[in-house]
């Protein structure tokens, strides 16, 4: 047991009872006409059968009574003759129907869906029915994604080090390429598809030119042709300078003729390669990366140049939103916002506009994005972070499905109440067909594939979410576990416990009360509120949390920043006032006085204090839960496990103490009474190096 079976672990289930019942309808699957999807679908359903039930499991074109039909009507003339057209018209290209019927006078189950890749997930969510222990009879489930494109970024250079990766290297063997086909590339697409994830960009947002030209783009293919049967689509980085670099051009404008010949050239020749090839995922303008705005044009001009090349092929363009500048005196907070605002209603049909869930970076706790609601003509696709970039990287445990939900979840107000961002991004809030949700990967070549054996558990949180906003982190995480641990009743609650309180916990011990980006310079790990004189500003702590005798906190109102002001008056409102105000948010929004009066009584400075206290005692409780599985989840991941929160407790420590420490030189006021006093003095820990991190962007 090392984790490399992810969720797809089919070891035999113990209760007999729901053993028997599943056997009574899965002896044998009848696959009437094959495609090398549908055989994916039956050889998967095979390997969880034999696996969860310890059975044979037989093959047949012909229904002889009892097992499982897969298939689409096209394909399959027993599911033309059952009623399912009704049903089947509501799930789209992707969707399927599962139920429970009888044909020729024998139950059987059925998996049915338009296209043979709606087949092979309602495949997977039969398997995982079975793994979690669900009934099957009168099954009667009509599933459809909520969102048109489920993507991975994969922030993967081509020397196969990963930009924040925390897994290994990159999955992508860039050097054996395209002749050699390692098993990695089919059990990655086997898990994405298992979870509805239907595209990869597989480099990263830092572009090389170099992935465009003909010997990557062959390697390239031989990912597509293994990924294609999973439903996956590859999509690449496009790097905005490239008609320079390795075009001979002398210039990369937009607006250029040659250079946009250019980019039609070399966009059909990526097609004659990969002929589904998805499209292109863009970061212009942004931390030195090349852009429309080196030629003084916006990034409309930039994103529907490449757009009208990709149109032809049904590619697209995700035109990422994260650009901020140390040369505009403005809040970080607000520059996206005041860069895309103005360009709603100009980008070309098939672009989408990729924005991060928070206006900052990915921090452990963020408002929404003020973008979310502000662009009603442009479609805006969610980009989470799964690698855990400013959360203890692949060391800590963080389940992030609350991060994610609470994002989603949050109303915009930008048509009434109920304009939630999961409405924005999926569309149905101003009638976008286009749609998408990206998550940064976590995943790199490390046996179990992510590092963390939980954050195995934010990959597969990504696709459930995507393909239904509306599940509940508790519902994602549950499945999680009986498909990765255990369906042991007791532990499958512990475990859930872990997991959903894992984000606040790790919340209070690194940035309590709105506080953000207060992170090791440049790696991100590990505190460092002291952070400043750097050649850029909006790269310090002190920036972010401005602490100062009075008090702590960005002033983010009316009075401040005005970063608030970016939002629908609804959401002004809840942020506005310092009594109001969530606490969660506080130092996010407004300057509070180290005396001022929290809800809990106290004032701010010693709720600081007590935050991070709780954070530190609370991973000293899952330290706890999690000895409680011993003997009971395998040996290996036990203690790996156990090894990580071990590192996770000290470090929260170390978190809180260096914050509390650092913070007290501004608020002049004793560690209150009761908490432990740290054991090292301030200057230690300002003296903490890393020798290594790994993951770090290369140039800054
Ligand atoms: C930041 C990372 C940096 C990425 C950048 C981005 O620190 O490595 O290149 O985001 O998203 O979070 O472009």
């Amino acid at each position: 047991e090392d984790g490399y079976q992810l969720w797809l672990r089919y070891n035999k289930l113990t209760d007999a009872a729901t053993i028997n019942q599943y056997k009574a309808y899965t002896q044998g699957i009848v696959l009437e006409k094959e495609s090398p999807t549908l055989l994916l679908a039956r050889q998967e359903l095979q390997l969880a059968l034999q696996g969860l039930l310890q059975t044979k499991v037989t093959f047949s074109n012909t229904f002889q009574g009892g097992g499982i039909i897969i298939g689409t009507p096209s394909s399959s003339g027993i599911i033309a003759s059952l009623a399912l057209s009704d049903k089947l018209k509501a799930t789209g290209d992707e969707g399927f129907v599962i139920v429970q019927t009888r044909v020729k006078n024998k139950p059987c189950i059925v998996i049915s869906a338009n296209k043979d890749i709606g087949v092979l997930y309602g495949t997977f969510h039969f398997i995982r029915l079975l793994q979690t222990q669900q009934r099957i009879e009168n099954i009667a489930i009509t599933s459809a994604p909520a969102i048109k494109h489920r993507i991975l970024n994969h922030w993967d250079n081509l020397d196969r080090t990963v930009e924040r990766g925390y897994a290994g290297f990159s999955l992508w063997d860039w050097h054996r390429l395209p002749g050699y086909i390692d098993q990695r590339y089919i059990d990655y697409a086997r898990a994405n598809a298992s979870i509805g994830i239907n595209g990869a960009v597989l480099t990263n947002v830092n572009a090389n030119a170099q992935i465009l030209t003909e010997p990557y783009l062959k390697k390239v293919a031989a990912l597509a042709n293994v990924f294609r049967p999973y439903g996956i689509k590859v999509y690449l980085t496009a790097r905005f300078s490239a008609p320079v670099e390795i075009g001979g051009l002398s210039t990369a404008d937009p607006l250029d003729a040659n250079v946009k010949a250019w980019w039609k050239k070399k966009i059909d020749e990526i097609y004659t390669y990969i002929p589904d090839f998805g499209g292109f995922t863009v970061k212009a303008n942004s931390e030195g990366q090349p852009g429309p705005q080196n030629y003084n044009r916006n990034h409309a001009d930039g994103a529907n140049m490449l757009a009208e090349a990709l149109a032809p092929h049904n590619g697209i363009v995700m035109w990422r939103a994260f650009v901020y500048s140390n040369e505009v005196p403005e809040d970080r907070a607000k520059q996206a916002y005041n860069e895309f605002k103005p360009l709603d209603g100009s980008f070309a049909k098939n672009v989408l506009v990729q924005v991060k869930n928070g206006p900052i970076d990915f921090q452990p706790r963020e408002p929404f994005h003020p973008l979310f609601g502000a662009m009603p003509k442009t479609p805006l696709m969610m980009e989470f972070q799964l690698t855990q970039e400013y959360l203890g990287f692949a060391t800590h445990l963080v389940y992030l499905a609350p991060l994610f939900k609470e994002c989603l979840d949050a109303d915009t107000y930008a048509k009434g109440k109920g304009s939630t961002v999961a409405h924005v991004v999926d569309g149905s809030l101003e009638n976008h067909s286009l749609t998408g949700i990206a998550g940064v990967a976590n995943i790199g070549n490390d046996r179990n594939w992510t590092g963390h054996p939980f954050a195995q558990a934010n990959w597969y949180a990504l696709g459930r979410l995507a393909w239904n906003p509306s599940l509940s982190s508790e519902t994602v995480a549950e499945e999680w576990i009986r498909a990765t641990f255990t369906n042991n009743e007791k532990s499958v609650h512990t475990l859930k416990d872990m997991m959903l309180a894992s984000r606040e916990v790790t919340v209070q011990y690194m940035t309590p009360l709105g506080l953000h980006h207060i992170m090791g310079w440049n790696h991100h790990y590990g505190p460092g509120p002291w952070i400043k004189d750097k050649p850029r500003a909006d790269w310090t702590s002190v920036y972010y949390h401005q602490a100062d005798e009075n008090g702590i906190g960005f002033n983010r109102t009316a009075t401040g920043s005005k970063a608030l002001l970016q939002y629908t008056p609804e959401v002004q409102k809840i942020y506005s006032s310092l009594e109001n105000c969530p606490e969660e948010y506080l130092l996010w929004y407004h300057h509070v006085p180290w005396n001022y009066k929290m809800k809990s009584g106290r004032t701010l400075w010693d709720e600081l204090c007590h935050r991070y206290y709780q954070g530190a005692d609370s991973v000293r409780r899952m330290q706890q839960q999690w000895s409680t599985l011993k003997g009971i989840v395998d040996e290996e991941r036990f203690q790996q496990v156990s090894s990580l929160i071990s590192i996770q407790h000290q470090e929260a420590i170390w978190w809180r103490n260096a914050c509390v420490l650092y913070f007290q030189t501004f608020s002049k006021k004793d560690i209150p009474s009761g908490l432990e006093k740290p054991d090292q003095s301030l200057s230690y820990y300002q003296s903490l190096e890393f020798p290594f991190a790994p993951g770090i962007k290369p140039k800054w």
